[in-house]
């Protein structure tokens, strides 16, 4: 039960004429429906929800406060701002005004508590406040995630004079399973906008994902400015597949995306794919091709007939521009070098390159991480194997003491086909149903790689069908959200006819945000309810 304060003022006659004004405060009974935390339906799970009685009366009265480092007040931006665009309700952090009783928000640091990890939250949901106790702003961001699927898309306009949304009560304890959570972007075969670009980081960071890895550059096109080399997007970024214009990042584009990846607490990873898939950057300048063979551009979807010259200094010097222009303008710690599918490149001439390119990309501050191929090379224990296709390699990562990245292709590769019937997509490692997406383990799924070596899971959406955000949308959604909670939630709350029920109900949220997912016949999707009122964008 809530009591809303209001002031209902009288004025009192006295006998002296005197016009005083009393006030006295009224008070407003507002019955909260009893909501069990438990059947929230949250995705990630998180690692473990206590229900308790009540909920909480989110309304325009709440308060949202921080106490503990800057950053927090962005996230806690981040939070009104979410809320806004969800309820119609505008919020204000650190507001001054309000009174004792308000239903408050609180975001608080807490350094001395033993956190699990540095993402790890607790979230204590109470009748009259919900504190978010968090080790720093990041956790915070994580945090704030869960706190946005609680609250419901649609106001209990019955409980009062005014609309208000009732959160569950109880507390959530939660923290990742794997600090590397996932997803590749490939927009060398079909190109996308920094705007598609951003809607994706959007929906991908409500699902605590934070990593974006880009697949810049490939036999296609080659989509990113380097100063010092024009021609590659001038030449190289002038085409996609099917032969439409194709395009680029400029710097100043790249930088917009990484910037906006990190105010949603998201690693951009870049990836300049060599010394195959390098048809783009030979074509522009001729002196980088080893195969010798006549170069144009290419619009079609083979792979495996390109290589650079692998043994001509003037490719290092080459690479090492590139290297060092995209390390300047990305903060993160890697920086992917591809290495697949080299096929037109002879085996010593790889190993002799994947040795040299690991300096240039040690000598500019940054991990390398390849293709699971890399791991044929001798490469340093610091760097990182993205596992998709070959066991033996991703076994050799482990001799070598590297750490690897989840990405079989038979079970995360967001462009293979749901089914036959589908409409964009290939399937030459398998048709990949929500549920054979979600139902397997990645801690144990490549036998001889023990968990503490596994960094990850990343999910890769390879864009030689797909060339528009509604193709893109069709294929990652709702196949994402299963990698997000096998990369997020530990092992033992993962559970297919439990997931099921969780990501039918995210459908008023993907429809909100206007995103194109794949209806899977194998979901019972909740059908949005009808709003009472007109709600804004997310
Ligand atoms: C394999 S996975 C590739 C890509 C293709 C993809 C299509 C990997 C490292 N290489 O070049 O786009 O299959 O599914």
């Amino acid at each position: 039960m809530y009591i809303i304060k209001s002031f209902t003022c009288k004025l009192t006659l006295l006998a002296t004429f005197l016009v005083l004004t009393s006030c006295q405060e009224a008070k407003e009974e507002i019955p909260m429906p009893a909501l069990d935390l438990t059947a929230e339906n949250l995705v990630p799970i998180p690692a473990r929800v206590v229900p308790a009685q009540g909920s909480f009366r989110l309304d325009q009265f709440t308060r949202v406060v921080t106490r503990g480092e800057d950053k927090l007040v962005d996230v806690a931006s981040f939070l009104v701002d979410k809320i806004g665009s969800k309820t119609g309700l505008r919020l204000e952090v650190n507001s001054e005004e309000g009174q004792d009783g308000d239903p408050i928000i609180l975001l608080s640091q807490n350094k001395d508590q033993n956190w699990p990890n540095m993402e790890a939250y607790s979230l204590s949901l109470g009748k009259d406040s919900i504190i978010l106790e968090i080790p720093n702003s990041e956790a915070a961001f994580r945090g704030v995630q869960t706190l946005r699927q609680l609250i419901p898309e649609i106001s209990n306009d019955t409980l009062a004079a005014h609309p208000i949304w009732p959160v569950a009560s109880g507390m959530i304890e939660d923290h990742p399973n794997f600090v590397y959570r996932g997803s590749m972007l490939d927009v060398a075969r079909h190109f996308f906008s920094v705007e598609d670009v951003k809607k994706y980081i959007d929906l991908l960071a409500y699902y605590k994902i934070n990593v974006l890895h880009l697949h810049l550059t490939d036999d296609q096109g080659w989509r990113i400015e380097i100063k010092a080399w024009p021609k590659l997007t001038e030449v190289g970024g002038s085409t996609e597949v099917g032969g439409e214009a194709g395009g680029f990042f400029t710097q100043e584009d790249y930088k917009e995306i990484v910037a906006y990846a990190a105010a949603h607490y998201m690693t951009i990873i870049p990836e300049v794919d060599m010394p195959g898939h390098t048809n783009a950057a030979s074509v522009s300048y001729p002196f980088l091709d080893g195969t010798g063979k006549p170069l144009k551009l290419y619009e079609g979807t083979r792979v495996g007939f390109s290589t650079f010259d692998t043994r001509k200094d003037t490719t290092y010097a080459f690479i090492d521009d590139v290297v060092r222009e995209i390390s300047a303008i990305t903060p993160g710690p890697y920086f992917h070098i591809g290495g697949d599918e080299s096929h037109a490149t002879k085996k010593s001439d790889y190993i002799y390159f994947v040795n040299r390119v690991e300096k240039i990309v040690q000598k500019y501050g940054k991990k390398m991480i390849g293709w699971d191929e890399i791991t044929q090379a001798d490469v340093d224990s610091s760097s990182i194997a993205q596992f998709w296709s070959n066991e033996k390699n991703a076994t050799t990562a482990i001799e070598k003491g590297m750490k690897v990245i989840l990405s079989p292709a038979k079970k995360a590769y967001l462009d293979m086909q749901y089914d036959t019937l589908s409409k964009h997509g290939l399937h030459w490692a398998a048709y990949i149903p929500v549920d054979t997406a979600y139902v397997w383990t990645p801690e144990s799924h490549v036998r001889g790689i023990p968990k503490d070596q596994i960094l990850g899971v990343e999910a890769p959406l390879w864009s030689e069908t797909i060339s528009n955000i509604e193709e893109l949308e069709y294929l990652a959604f709702p196949r994402v959200i299963g990698y997000s909670e096998l990369s997020w939630s530990l092992e033992e709350n993962r559970d297919w006819k439990d997931f099921k029920v969780r990501l039918a109900n995210q459908a008023p949220y993907l429809e909100r945000m206007k995103v194109a997912y794949y209806p899977s016949p194998l979901i019972d999707w909740v059908q949005p309810k009808k709003k009472s009122r007109e709600i804004l964008k997310d």
